[in-house]
């Protein structure tokens, strides 16, 4: 008997150990899941302004497929220790004239952070950032931020995934074990002001926690 319950307790530290040892995201695993048609905001809410829009051509799609998030997940690569990468999948990616916002976020030593990119005028034009989050109207400290190289948002529209590659030193220097909590994801349509605010939406719930890994 007593055997037994030592093979049972070896057991059970082995599937605790490898259950923390998954923390890593991809596709399969990912931190953040979330449901497909779940899109709100303006647009939604109001069909016909939804059908004028489209009426006049301002709006050329038919559905809010390029901004449905399905899942989104964290990575890291040995090669390139210094960044976080994040990865948000869409339901069916394509540009508009308008602009679409992909980001993701979380916490960090009880900070908030996040990294969007902004992405308008059939790709024309973007704008990519990272840093923490802060202040009654959600301000990034967006001047320390700022990434310069745009193409580190990475757009795959056969897979329909949108990278963001991360600077650590941006984001609070996380070095291996630490963890990042509070994980979420959230896509926008806006025109291509944020005047107007949004057009439609897409927010997760918060997912699975991520540890760093380099
Ligand atoms: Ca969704
Ligand atoms: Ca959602």
């Amino acid at each position: 008997m007593k055997k037994i319950i030592n093979i049972l307790i070896i057991l059970m530290l082995v599937i605790t150990a490898l259950s923390v040892t998954v923390s890593a995201g991809d596709e399969y695993n990912p931190e953040i899941q979330d449901p497909e048609n779940d899109i709100t905001g303006k647009l939604v809410k109001h069909p016909i302004l939804f059908k004028i829009l489209q009426t006049f051509n301002i709006i050329p799609f038919k559905s809010f497929e390029f901004i449905d998030v399905t899942s989104a997940w964290f990575y890291e690569s040995e090669a390139e220790p210094d960044y976080l990468f994040a990865t948000i999948k869409i339901k069916d990616l394509q540009y508009t004239p308008l602009r679409t916002i992909y980001s993701m976020r979380w916490t960090f030593n009880e900070k908030n952070y996040g990294v969007a990119c902004h992405i308008h005028s059939n790709d024309e034009f973007r704008w990519f950032a990272a840093g923490q989050i802060f202040g009654l109207f959600d301000n990034w400290a967006y001047k320390k931020g700022l990434i310069k190289d745009i193409s580190d948002c990475i757009v795959d529209y056969e897979e329909n995934l949108i990278t963001l590659k991360i600077p650590k030193n941006i984001i609070g220097d996380p070095t291996p074990g630490d963890v990042l909590t509070f994980t979420n994801a959230w896509a926008g349509l806006r025109f291509i002001s944020e005047i107007c605010g949004e057009l439609a939406e897409d927010q997760t719930s918060y997912g699975n926690n991520y540890i760093i890994q380099y």
